[in-house]
């Protein structure tokens, strides 16, 4: 995938486990692939998360679903998983692994690394992030141990600062608020609860696809 290929597979980036609704995972997947999701990723994490087989097992059919539809599917921080999947990559945070070795592990799988200060995000461009995601960019409910919420601020320091990788906002965006944070320089928008929870997950992937268009073509 060439950079320009990865900011757009970014613009609408679903992330769900079992535990983030109520609805079959699958289900919500499927009318969230309808609705214009442009990549996704597998969460397994919380009260009530699925482990051992269990968790292979839907991991899976979420991944079925997504290769059916030409959608990347990216792991979250369980590599052994990622690779035995031949996941599309991965996704880790500052608690995980080193970039570096995650790299060596992955090869030239996505490896997107989630960082909340401009030193992690050098750290983690310099050792071999394909794309960073920035949060909390909104109070979010669904994080137990986020950091403190800082708006676009690190985004926009970023972009200042003349790094170019691509860029996510997370962390409590809907489509009401998507289109401010690609404004401030994200690729894209992460979202678990706007979607997952929603009405019509078709519906709200659709609202937020045109959220971040419209920003795009501003921009
Ligand atoms: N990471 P929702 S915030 C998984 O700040 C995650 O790095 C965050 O869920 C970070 O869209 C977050 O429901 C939760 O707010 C995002």
């Amino acid at each position: 995938m060439t950079q320009g290929e990865l900011r757009k597979a970014l613009q609408v980036y679903f992330i769900m486990g079992s535990p983030n609704t109520e609805q079959p995972a699958l289900q919500v997947l499927e009318e969230a692939i309808a609705g214009g999701i442009t990549i996704f990723q597998f969460r397994e994490k919380g009260r009530h998360a699925l482990k051992g087989e269990a968790k292979r097992a839907l991991a899976r059919g979420l991944q079925q679903l997504c290769r059916a539809h030409g959608i990347p599917f990216i792991v979250n921080d369980d590599i052994d998983l990622a690779v035995a999947l031949d996941a599309d990559g991965v996704h880790i945070g500052q608690e995980d692994e080193p970039v570096d070795q995650v790299r060596a592990r992955i090869g030239n799988k996505l490896l997107g690394v989630s960082v909340h200060t401009v030193e992690e995000a050098k750290l983690a461009v310099a050792q071999g992030a394909d794309y960073l995601g920035l949060g909390p960019v909104f109070p979010t409910g669904t994080k137990e141990d986020a950091k403190e919420v800082q708006g676009v601020s690190l985004i926009q320091k970023l972009r200042e600062l003349g790094m170019d990788i691509p860029i996510v906002g997370i962390g409590g965006i809907h489509a009401g608020n998507a289109g401010e944070v690609v404004a401030a320089g994200a690729d894209g928008v992460s979202v678990i609860t706007a979607i997952s929870q929603a009405g019509s997950p078709l519906k709200a992937a659709q609202d937020l696809l045109e959220a971040v268009n419209s920003q795009v073509r501003k921009g």
